[in-house]
Parts: C-alpha cells; structure tokens; sequence
C-alpha cells in the first residue's frame, strides 16, 4: 500500500497511507542497506508498506521530484531533510532580529538549490522600523522573480495571503530562530498550538529539543514541514559552477561572458560583472553569489 512519510524519528516511520490510516513502520532490509550508502527515507517520501506478522515496514521509496538538504552540524556530512516539496517559504524577521540581505540571500539559494523557487515571508512587520526594512527587500527582489509577503503573526496582517500560499501544497519554512516560523503557523491554524519563543525548544546543550522531523497537515489541507535547525544553513551537494542558477537574473547576463564556463569573478569579459557594474544586478546579490560560491568549492575540496 503506497504512502506519505508524515515524521521520521530514530527509526521509526509514521506513514500516513492513501486511506488516510497512519501507520508506524520501520524500514525493511533491502530499504535499510540503501540507507547506509546515504540514500536515507526523509519526510515527505512516498513510500509503499507491508504488514508481515502485525508489524508494517517500508517496502520501497518513490523517486523524489525535490529534495531538501541541509549540511550537518559542524560541517559534517550532509543530511536530507525532505523530499518532494512543492513549496519553499524562506521565513525572516524585518526586526527583531533584523534581517540582512546576506540571510536573505542564502535561504533563497538554499531553497532554489533544493528544486524550488521560494517566497520570501517577512514576519513582524508591527515593529517599528519593520515597514523599511519590508520596502527594502520587496525593491531588491520582486523584480528578480521573489513574491515578498510582509506578515505579522502579531497582527494578522498578511495571513490570509500567507495561508492562501500555504494551503496548497506540500511546503517548507526555512528561517533561523527566532524569526516566528511556529508564531506563524499557530495563526494561521490556532489549533496546532506549536510552541513559540525559541528558548523553550532549546535544552542546556543549546541543540533544539525537536529530534526528528515532521509534516504538519493543516486543517486547510496542506502540509507543512516542521524541520529542526535552520539555524545553520549551509549549501551542500552543488557545485561551484551550478550556483549560478541558484540567482536568477544572472541567466539574461552569461551569454555575454567570453569564456562558457566563466565563474562571473576574474575573468575579462564577463556578463555578469558588467550587470553588476551597470545596475541591472544588485550589488549586494553579486556579494552573496561570490560567497556561496566559494563555499561549494571549500566543500568539494
Ligand atoms: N512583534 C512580533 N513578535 C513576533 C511575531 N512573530 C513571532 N514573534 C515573537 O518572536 C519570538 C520567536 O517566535 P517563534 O515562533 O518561536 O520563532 P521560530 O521561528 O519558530 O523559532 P524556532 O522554533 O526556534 O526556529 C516569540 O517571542 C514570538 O512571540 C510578530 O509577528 N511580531
Ligand atoms: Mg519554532
Ligand atoms: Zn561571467
């Protein structure tokens, strides 16, 4: 029988099945031996279980259409955090933390790294000084194809649109702590009382006390991924020369570069400098580009 892997925690698998039935399953053999090599079952994998003598087991995994992947805490090896999202909502705060373009930028390059073109979510726009910083981010990345939704789990404001975006598929909240990821779902949907407040999730050795990774449904009918530390995002699995399409604009400019394989830093002749220097890419983008890059090449070193 086929279906959805709602949560995932130390080796147990709560499956939620086409009949709508949830089901603990553990993984079968063959499953298992994949696992090893790194190919692990994640939430929102599709997969089909078996009952042999009153216990239910993973049988196979579906091929993923998307797949969420973060780098493991301390640099280690990189963790798959989720499989076939249609949705990626890159959630920060305008104060309180005050978001940075830089933040901004690598949630969105996460996101995109992952298959999905992100929405950017800017939360608490009640506080003071949160309108400027909203205007901001809404000038440097609607014209380059990012929605920005300014939100306010404080006051409402936004939420209906938020919940609109939310409802209609499998999604992702990528953001930091503190920045009201559980604030806003629990207004969104009052009755999934998510705890709030980061410091109640955290236990003395400051890693978040959420262990495994669940899928939230929504009273609306979509899902949504509750993924523990966001905090650390950091690119994995793409390469120094596939960053590029991690920034969109960057796509109208490369055809101007002399070189195919130009990685848009020192090379004469080259597309995306000159959109740089000629205003069509900002700045601070082309900063962020550079960075991510030189990542990706210090991880496959
Ligand atoms: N003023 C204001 N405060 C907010 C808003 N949304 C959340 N907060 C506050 O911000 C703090 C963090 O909110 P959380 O919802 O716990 O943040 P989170 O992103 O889920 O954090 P983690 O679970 O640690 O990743 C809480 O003290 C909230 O009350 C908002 O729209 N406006
Ligand atoms: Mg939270
Ligand atoms: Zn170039």
């Amino acid at each position: 029988m086929k279906g959805v892997v709602h949560e995932a925690a130390g080796g147990v698998y709560r499956v939620v099945l086409v009949d709508g039935v949830q089901v603990e399953a553990s993984l079968r053999g063959r499953v298992k031996q994949e696992q090893r090599t790194g190919n692990q079952v994640v939430i929102g994998d599709v997969v089909t279980v078996d009952r042999v003598d009153d216990a239910w087991t993973i049988e196979s995994v579906s091929e993923r259409t998307a797949e969420l992947v973060r780098r493991g805490r301390g640099g280690r090896a990189a963790k798959l955090v989720a499989a076939n999202l249609d949705m990626a909502f890159a959630v920060v705060a305008a104060q309180a933390p005050q978001a940075t373009v830089e933040l901004v930028d690598r949630l969105l390059v996460l996101g995109e790294s992952s298959g999905m073109h992100p929405l950017l979510v800017v939360n608490k726009v009640d506080l003071p000084g949160a309108d400027a910083v909203a205007a901001h981010f809404a000038k440097v990345y609607e014209p380059i194809g990012y929605r920005v939704l300014p939100v306010s789990a404080e006051s409402g404001e936004g939420i209906d649109e938020f919940r609109t975006q939310l409802c209609s598929g499998t999604s992702t909240l990528m953001g930091p702590s503190g920045v009201g990821k559980s604030s806003l779902l629990n207004k969104i949907d009052p009755g999934l009382m998510l705890r709030t407040g980061g410091l109640s999730r955290k236990t003395g050795t400051g890693r978040h006390t959420t262990v495994g990774s669940r899928l939230i449904p929504l009273t609306c009918g979509g899902l949504v991924a509750d993924t523990p530390g966001f905090g650390d995002v950091a690119l994995w699995g793409v390469g120094p020369e596939d960053i590029e399409t991690c920034f969109p604009e960057f796509a109208a400019e490369v055809d101007a570069c002399r070189f195919r394989r130009c990685s848009h830093i020192h090379e004469p002749v080259c597309g995306v400098r000159a959109a740089v220097a000629e205003g069509r890419i900002v700045e601070s983008r082309y900063q962020s580009y550079i960075t991510a890059r030189r990542e990706a090449e210090d991880a496959e070193a």
